[in-house]
C-alpha cells in the first residue's frame, strides 16, 4: 500500500507533481483503515479471523478486468470512477492484480491508496471516494459486508 497526495498540474510549469505521502495515521484519521494479511499465511483463515472479528458475514469476488466485463468495462470503469459515497462501509481485500481508491481528505483534497494483494482497506459509510484500475488493467477484490450491503452509489 501507498497512499499519497497526487496534484494533478504541477505548480509550476515543467516541474514534476509531488507526492507527499499519507501514513497509515493519517488514514485512520478520516476513518480509513488499512491492514495487510500475514504473506505465506492461509489467506482465507486470516479472513474469517477478520470477517468475525467484525461481523462481516457475506463476501463475494469481483474480476475487473477487459476480459471479465467485455464491452461493458468502459462503463464500469466510468462507474466506479464517478465520486461517490455510500450508507455503509465499504471493505475490499486485493487477492490478484492492483488498484486505486482515491478518497477526499477533510479539505477536500484527493488521497490516492495504491493496493496490491494482501492488502484490505475499510473505507467509512459517507467518505467521498471513486476505484480506478491502474496500467494493468486487472483488479480482482474480495468484498466483505454485512447482511445487505447498502452499497447503492450516491454520486456528488
Ligand atoms: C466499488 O464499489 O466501487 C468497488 O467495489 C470498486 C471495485 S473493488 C476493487
Ligand atoms: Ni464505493
Amino acid at each position: 500500500m501507498h497512499a499519497y497526495y497526487y496534484p494533478q498540474e504541477p505548480a509550476v510549469q515543467g516541474e514534476a507533481p509531488t507526492r507527499s505521502t499519507v501514513t497509515t495515521d493519517g488514514l485512520l484519521k478520516l476513518g480509513v483503515e488499512y491492514y495487510r494479511l500475514e504473506e505465506g499465511q492461509d489467506v482465507d483463515s486470516q479472513i474469517d479471523t477478520f470477517s468475525s472479528e467484525r461481523g462481516y458475514s457475506n463476501r463475494d469476488v469481483v474480476n475487473i478486468s477487459p476480459q471479465s466485463f467485455g464491452e461493458s468495462y468502459a462503463e464500469k470503469l466510468a462507474i466506479f470512477f464517478q465520486e461517490h459515497i455510500h450508507e455503509d462501509e465499504e471493505i475490499r481485500l486485493i487477492l490478484e492484480g492492483s488498484g486505486f481508491f482515491d478518497v477526499r481528505d477533510k479539505k477536500d483534497q484527493w488521497i490516492r491508496i495504491a493496493l496490491e494483494p494482501l492488502d484490505l482497506i475499510v473505507l467509512p459509510a459517507g467518505i467521498y471516494h471513486r476505484f480506478a484500475p491502474d496500467e494493468k488493467n486487472f483488479t480482482k477484490a474480495m468484498r466483505l459486508f454485512k447482511d445487505l450491503p447498502k452499497w447503492t452509489p450516491i454520486n456528488r
